[in-house]
């Protein structure tokens, strides 16, 4: 019978080197030979992601609420992908994941536990690494863009909710480490990688699932 796999996320502010410290990952892991896919949430290629991909470019307007269940159903599409790679041993690599739905939505004022709650039950990670920045040191990597949220004021917010997050994630004992995501490139991928090669042989038991 083949192992399950990891399932890997990659948090953090805008900025931070989210997406390229998950994609040096995804590239470092199939040089060893592992069957690895790399998922982006929101997934603006579904027709869900096209309604949020409007919002975020401000083409469209969206009740908060309705936003925010959006962003979840995003990932409820593809939850049961995601199950069944870990299963047949491809190790999954999220970038962002349930957590910045709670950060982003928590921040305009909607209840901590009403932003948790549509996600209870997805697939959990085994490993969450959250790339912290100051907001200011990120918006001097070359600024923000020009969508909802690329601003110091909103990523300062939110990186305040995560720190409630990673409390709250450690107290019920999952695996979320915080990485310095100020430092060069390579420093930080050499910290992803002694945090990655920590749960690659530990994963046996069946996939999580989240807040449950
Ligand atoms: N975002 C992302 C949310 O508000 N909720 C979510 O559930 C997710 C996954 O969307 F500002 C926000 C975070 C970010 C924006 O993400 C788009 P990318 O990674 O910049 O494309
Ligand atoms: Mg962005």
């Amino acid at each position: 019978m083949t192992r399950r796999a990891p399932f890997i996320v990659v948090e953090g502010l805008d900025r931070s080197g989210k997406s390229t410290q998950a994609s040096i990952l995804c590239d470092h892991l199939t040089s060893l030979g592992l069957p690895v896919e790399l998922f982006k949430f929101p997934d603006r290629r579904t027709a869900i992601g096209k309604m949020i991909d409007s919002y975020l470019r401000s083409e469209s307007d969206l009740d908060d609420r309705a936003i925010h269940l959006l962003f979840s159903a995003n990932r409820w599409e593809l939850a049961s992908t995601i199950s069944s790679h870990l299963e047949k041993g491809t190790t999954i690599i999220a970038d962002r994941y349930a957590f910045s739905g709670i950060a982003f939505s928590a921040r305009k004022g909607l209840s901590y536990k009403w932003c948790q709650a549509p996600d209870v039950g997805l697939p959990a990670p085994d490993l969450t690494m959250f790339l912290d920045i100051e907001p200011d040191i990120a918006q001097a990597r070359g600024g923000y863009g020009t969508e909802r949220y690329e601003q110091e004021e909103v990523q300062r917010d939110v990186r305040q909710v995560f720190e409630r997050i990673e409390k709250e994630m450690t107290h019920a004992g999952a695996r979320w480490v915080k990485i310095d995501a100020g430092r060069t490139q390579k420093e930080v991928s050499q910290d992803v990688w002694v945090h990655v090669q920590s749960i690659l042989d530990s994963v046996h038991h069946p996939v999580g699932t989240l807040w449950e």
